[in-house]
């Protein structure tokens, strides 16, 4: 009882908190420097700066889980079905159809680049699995022009841009059709023509970067917002909680969106945090926060759809952390077996899993059925394959794209390197494979 009237008190002087911070605001707002009769009131009343509560005379101090955890908004039930027709987002059978394809797409291309390294044809390779609603569901959310910072494990995005399978490929491969020109690990893609910022391996490196971006859009006012992914494992970076802080105080345009998928590499949330996960932390910094399952990508969709709404036409950020689970190992140089179970794994594979929930869906609808996906399986892995064999085909990009791009004038510590290299490639030339790389 105890328990609960302290919860009672301490919800009901958040309440009050928020009444006097917004008249606050609005004095604020009319005249920022605080004037005499501030200060000549006989009540007595905080004055701290910065301070938007009234004093209490009991001692208490405020329990981190004031609420028995922060609940998990979803659309759909595991068998597919809409809960709540009125959050049904009524998504067009088209749009739907694409959905799907891309999850299952990436799913396809995710198989076939994980085996390539297996088999020594690439270096490195981090698959997707059970992540796809989390990609697709804020993906279709946002505008094209609005500005994308990933992780690395966000690959759905791109792809449900459209963003080429050549290009997937190419970049994986490092061959001459890479943008990057083959300077960069695997999976390290980035797009000017889908807004997709580069990949960097450091993390949380992509938070900071995005709430510039999203301030500069907003002193642009261009209608154009920021998505910032990351893993709940990266949030435990300092760079992430200064980019919140920043955010919520340069109100920006930003949706920072965690895929929160148990683990970062092998470390479980369970020693990642203490508190109730990433959104929890969310109005600590003042910005408006929710929780969804990720495994469900029509709430993934509503809830990227409805911050990104809000983000642009107020100017300030919001939180989503999607709860999902990482099927894969954390990357080909990781094996899980080591610090989890077969059937914890087996669990999220074969019964929550994002494709067949919205699968289910579609079948409901009768907009799917068993034969439309054999061949779209067909299909789909025959698209896979040609850009596979066509990225290994590929020559290696120029030798000389190893000195390029990072200095606009070649400094001469660099062209020295550059006309070293190449006076040993004219003497041991034939011991190196030159032939497959762009003359
Ligand atoms: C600053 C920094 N520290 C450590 C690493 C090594 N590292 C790469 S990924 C990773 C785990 C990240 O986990 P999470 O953010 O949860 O993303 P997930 O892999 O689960 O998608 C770590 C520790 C790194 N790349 N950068
Ligand atoms: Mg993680």
């Amino acid at each position: 009882n105890k328990a609960i009237s302290a919860d009672a008190r301490t919800m009901r002087s958040a309440r009050d908190a928020r009444t006097m911070r917004s008249a606050r605001d609005a004095k604020r707002k009319g005249s920022p420097l605080r004037s005499l009769s501030d200060f000549t009131s006989l009540e007595e009343k905080p004055q701290f700066p910065g301070a938007s509560a009234e004093f209490v005379d009991s001692l208490e101090f405020i329990q981190p889980n004031v609420i028995s955890g922060i609940p998990i908004y979803r659309v759909m039930d595991r068998q597919g079905q809409i809960l709540n027709p009125s959050e049904d987002p009524n998504i067009p059978k088209e749009q739907v159809l694409k959905f799907y394809h891309t999850m299952t797409l990436l799913n396809t291309m995710d198989r076939i680049l994980y085996e390539s390294q297996r088999q020594g044809r690439i270096s490195f390779y981090m698959t997707n699995y059970g992540e796809e609603g989390t990609h697709v569901g804020s993906a279709a959310a946002m505008n094209h022009t609005d500005i994308v910072f990933g992780q690395y494990r966000e690959a759905g995005v791109l792809m449900y841009r459209d963003y080429p399978l050549k290009l997937f490929m190419s970049q994986c491969y490092g061959n001459a059709n890479d943008t990057g020109k083959g300077r960069q690990m695997p999976v390290h893609y980035g797009s000017k023509e889908q807004n997709f910022v580069t990949i960097s391996s450091p993390l949380a490196t992509q938070i900071p970067q995005a709430v510039g971006a999203a301030y500069a859009l907003k002193r642009e006012n261009a209608d154009r917002a920021v998505i910032c992914y990351f893993g709940e494992g990266a949030a435990s970076e300092g760079d992430a909680h200064a980019a919140f802080n920043f955010s919520a105080t340069l109100e920006c345009p930003i949706i920072f969106f965690c895929r929160n998928n148990g683990y970062a590499i092998s470390t479980p949330t369970s020693e990642q945090y203490r508190g109730d996960g990433i959104a929890a932390r969310g109005p600590g910094y003042g910005i408006i926060s929710i929780r969804v399952d990720g495994n469900d990508v029509f709430a993934v969709y509503n809830a990227t759809k409805e911050a990104r709404r809000r983000a642009v036409a107020e100017n300030q950020p919001f939180l989503i952390e999607a709860m999902t689970y990482r099927i894969g190992h954390h990357s080909t140089s990781d094996d899980s077996s080591a610090y989890r179970s077969v059937d914890e794994v087996n669990y999220w594979d074969k019964q929550d899993h994002p494709i067949s929930r919205l699968r289910h869906y579609m079948l409901h609808r009768g907009w799917w059925d068993e034969e439309q996906e054999k061949i779209w399986r067909k299909k789909s892995r025959k698209m896979v394959m040609e850009a596979f064999e066509e990225a290994e085909r590929a020559s290696k990009p120029s030798l000389e794209h190893m000195f390029t791009d990072v200095y606009s004038e070649m400094p001469p510590q660099l062209r020295k390197q550059q006309e070293s290299l190449m006076k040993h490639l004219k003497v041991y030339g034939e011991h190196y494979p030159l032939d497959s790389f762009e003359k």
